[in-house]
């Protein structure tokens, strides 16, 4: 059975009566990794794993939420007071609801029932896709026209202040935005967006180390700190810098001084990543995916080196990927600390990899290793018929 229908289904099952369904996408990041919190670039595609939400009405002034896979039904009164953070997982959608309202968006009471297939953990943003289904499903319901860079911005300060992650733009914006077959190169400064064609000829092929190291949010909500202490020693020198996106490689070694050795490096990794993601872009542009995969290399020796968020489970993954015939570039996607790599592979080897990545990360570390091969899919939407959810 689909997504779309077994949902439908079950919703008529606990709420007795016939739902609209809306799902929102995972993502993928292929280049420009911690660099979205430094108003830089960043290169995701959506990716085909979906959360759905269906949304029926309420008389009152209630949201009642399920999930497919947590046992107990959260109940929340549409009232700022009563939408708190509870610490589980309806956070994420109760979030949503908190900030669309604290934004001025008047909802309407609602039932909801969330099933989220985007692999928790993986750094394939299952988070940002929750919000973002919730947040279209809750608008549309609500007879709310809201422009969906904004949306965007909603989803990302729900996730900040209620997950108290301090994550980025990049997830909740490609979620939205995605397109099929092409990534996304935006400026998450301005939000001004641009896609770029995935050449038929490759598929991104994502492989799951299985692991999600317990530090991850705490070192991650770090690294962003370390950056804005950067920002905060250059604008002694440099005034007019207001992020890590202001400053070039140049102005960083002629100021290296004033940085501690930390910043320092977290600095050059953006420097060169936002470097990475312009020239990645052209080079992608071009066909000229062997470029493009040295960038993706360069992004994770940095990422291991100067930023520091990756993991012996990711290192491996990516060292199994680069001896593995047709594969252009392999790196680690999203946050670090465990999570997925992203490898672009030529599509007539991408089977062959895939397998044999995952048979040699299993024997050398005894953990199943889950690997997807895909294009990029669309963002969020309404799901009108079954077709559609296919
Ligand atoms: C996580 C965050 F949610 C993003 O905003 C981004 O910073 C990413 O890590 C790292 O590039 O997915």
């Amino acid at each position: 059975m689909n997504g779309q229908n077994s949902i439908v289904e079950k919703f008529r099952a606990k709420f007795g009566a016939n739902p609209h369904v809306y799902r929102a996408p995972g993502r993928v990041n292929l280049i420009g990794e911690h660099t979205d919190y430094n108003d830089g670039f960043v290169l995701p595609a959506a990716i085909g794993f979906y959360c759905w939400v269906a949304v029926g009405p309420r008389q009152d002034r209630k949201l009642v939420i399920s999930s497919e896979e947590f046992p107990e039904q959260i109940e929340v009164e549409l009232s700022a007071e009563s939408l708190r953070p509870s610490r589980t997982w309806s956070d994420y959608a109760v979030g949503v609801a908190a900030q669309l309202q604290k934004e001025g968006f008047g909802l309407s009471g609602a039932n909801l029932l969330i099933h989220g297939e985007v692999p928790i953990g993986a750094g394939l943003s299952s988070s940002a896709s929750i919000e973002v289904a919730t947040a279209i499903a809750l608008a549309e319901e609500s007879g709310l026209s809201i422009d969906r860079t904004r949306l965007a911005r909603i989803c990302q300060r729900a996730e900040n202040e209620f997950a108290g992650m301090r994550c980025g733009i990049m997830d909740q914006f490609i979620s939205l935005h995605g397109r099929a077959n092409h990534a996304l190169m935006l400026d998450c400064r301005s939000l001004q967006f641009e896609f770029v064609p995935i050449p038929e000829s490759v598929r991104l092929v994502i492989c799951n180390t299985g692991v999600k190291h317990k530090l991850a949010d705490g070192e991650y909500n770090r690294r962003r700190e370390e950056c804005e202490e950067a920002v905060r020693s250059l604008a002694k020198v440099l005034p007019n810098i207001r992020a890590l996106r202001d400053v070039n490689k140049e102005q960083l070694e002629q100021h290296r001084g004033v940085l501690s050795e930390i910043a320092y490096q977290r600095a050059l990794h953006i420097v060169k990543e936002n470097e990475r993601v312009l020239n990645g872009k052209e080079a992608l542009r071009n066909g000229d995916l062997r470029q493009f995969g040295e960038y993706m290399a360069e992004s994770h020796v940095s990422l291991r080196d100067l930023f520091e968020v990756s993991c012996a489970e990711l290192d491996l993954m990516v060292e199994l990927a680069n001896a593995e015939p047709g594969v252009y570039g392999a790196r680690m996607t999203g946050g670090g600390f465990g999570g997925a790599t992203i490898n672009l592979v030529d599509a007539r080897c991408a089977a062959g990899f895939a397998e044999n990545v995952a048979k040699a990360y299993e024997e050398n570390t005894g953990i199943a290793c889950a690997t997807y091969i895909c294009m990029p899919a669309e963002g969020a939407s309404r799901v009108e018929s079954a077709e559609q959810a296919r």
